[in-house]
């Protein structure tokens, strides 16, 4: 795209397959988009992903559905996942698995010669989002952050790294057609949801169970599957469908960011010292309360938000436009499926200073414009629902790992990124822990 881009200006149409597409990169023009995508804003449905729910007669989440059922499930939701009230009480689940992975690099460290640790971080930070995303829906914690993992986790981790790099090859061809030569991507893409899906089911069954039994109407917080389950107001099966979508979302998407913010930090040493500084300021005056504390660390907002920049997790984003619109003097009909060049935009010149420099301060000064710029979780109503869970989840485990450790990379690596349908480094990222 960035190439295309260049070549056809800010705005080009393509096809791709049998799918057609209008392809912007200007923030002025997601603008234009976005205000004019009213309540029920749609985008690319994953083909294989609907594909694989029609064959095996599974329902849907918010992820794949549209319309009233959509909007239905999504205020539901929204109200447990991104409302201000109810986002506070994620706070102690998620520190809790932030302070562990911590302790579990102390102790790798511990056991090393030379008092540092060196390794690709990769499989650790799947265990660690897996495990915090589901603290946060189930309350309870799988274990994942010691020695003995659970090998039915382990293998929901892989199912999910299956699954999207067997969806990017079938992007553009109908699965129909793959399903009916039996092509190994669909092999490979059935048996992986049919995994994450199976082992989702037992980890929800477990808590229905608890609930049942334990009828002790306690006041305290116990997830947002307990939320959903105690309001009664959605139907069992699409309160299953939209929790199996939550975990399976959280996983890759936060565990990589990580590993980005990781690499970016360990290449700039005086960034971190910055940090830190900002950190036991919060931290002291906080006295301890993490809400408190997540108040007063904009530089660190800041890191995360240009970590996203450079290392977008979504390469576009897409709608179908509801109305006629006009962008750069087109005119853009309605049903017309019109994609936002997040990676291109991220990194053009014309639209951030210096792209190419991770610059966190881009964010906190006033000079630079921000207007429809922060898109890395989406816009409206449509936007990505796990973004307060994966938002507070990334800044307590840069927090921990910052006040622990001096985070290093040898010199002159460069990492790029690759298409596995969420955008990825295009090889192992080896990072060394140094305690400090
Ligand atoms: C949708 C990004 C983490 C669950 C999306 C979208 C983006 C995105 C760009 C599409 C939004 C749009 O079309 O406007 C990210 C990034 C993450 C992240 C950058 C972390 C760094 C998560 C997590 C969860 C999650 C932790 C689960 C708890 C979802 C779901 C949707 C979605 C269910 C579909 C929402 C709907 O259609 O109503 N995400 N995501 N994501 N994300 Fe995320
Ligand atoms: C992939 O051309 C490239 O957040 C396609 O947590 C257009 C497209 C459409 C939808 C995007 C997808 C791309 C990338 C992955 C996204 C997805 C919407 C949600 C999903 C961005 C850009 C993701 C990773 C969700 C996944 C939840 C799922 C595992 C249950």
């Amino acid at each position: 795209m960035v190439d295309k881009f260049q070549t056809f200006g800010p705005i080009y149409r393509e096809k791709l397959g049998s799918y057609e597409s209008v392809n912007i990169i200007d923030p002025k023009d997601a603008a234009i988009l976005f205000k004019s995508e009213g309540l029920y804003p749609e985008r690319f449905t994953v083909p294989p992903w609907i594909a694989y729910r029609d064959f095996r007669n599974k329902p849907c989440g918010v992820l794949l559905k549209k319309g009233d059922s959509w909007r239905q499930d999504r205020l539901a939701l929204n109200r447990e996942a991104m409302s201000l009230k109810i986002v506070d009480n994620f706070a102690p689940l998620l520190n809790e698995v932030g302070e562990d992975f911590v302790k579990r690099m102390q102790m790798k460290v511990g056991t090393s010669p030379q008092d540092k640790l060196t390794a690709d971080l990769t499989h650790e930070l799947f265990r660690f989002a897996l495990e915090s995303v589901c603290n946060v829906l189930y309350g309870t914690r799988l274990g994942l952050l010691q020695d003995f993992i659970d090998p039915e986790a382990q293998r929901f981790i892989d199912a999910i790294t299956l699954m999207f790099n067997s969806t990017a090859p079938m992007l553009y061809i109908p699965p129909e057609f793959l399903r009916r030569i039996n092509s190994k991507f669909w092999q490979d893409h059935v048996n992986a949801w049919d995994v994450i899906f199976m082992h989702a089911d037992k980890c929800i069954q477990n808590i229905y169970q608890d609930l049942c039994l334990n009828q002790k109407n306690a006041k305290e917080y116990r997830g947002i599957l307990c939320s959903l389950l105690l309001q009664n107001k959605m139907p069992i099966e699409d309160i299953k469908a939209n929790i199996t979508e939550m975990m399976a979302g959280g996983v890759d998407t936060t565990s990589m960011t990580l590993q980005w913010a990781l690499y970016e930090l360990a290449r700039v040493p005086h960034l971190q010292e910055q940090l830190r500084s900002e950190i036991s300021a919060a931290r002291a005056s906080s006295q301890g309360d993490v809400v408190k504390m997540m108040k007063s660390i904009p530089l660190l907002k800041a890191v995360i938000k240009e970590t996203l920049r450079l290392h977008p997790v979504a390469v576009t984003l897409q709608r179908y436009t509801t109305q006629e619109i006009a962008l750069q003097n087109y005119c853009i009909p309605a049903n017309t499926l019109v994609q936002v060049g997040l990676y291109a935009m991220f990194r053009d010149s014309r639209f951030f200073s210096k792209p190419l420099q991770f610059n966190p301060e881009r964010w906190l000064n006033t000079e630079d414009s921000k207007y429809f710029r922060g898109l890395s979780f989406g816009f409206g109503p449509r936007q990505c629902l796990g973004r307060r869970i994966a938002e507070m989840e990334m800044q307590l485990f840069l927090i921990h790992m910052l006040e622990k450790f001096k985070i290093e990379m040898k010199r002159g690596v460069e990492v790029g990124t690759t298409f596995g349908l969420i955008l990825i480094p295009d090889k192992p990222i080896y990072l060394t822990l140094r305690p400090h």
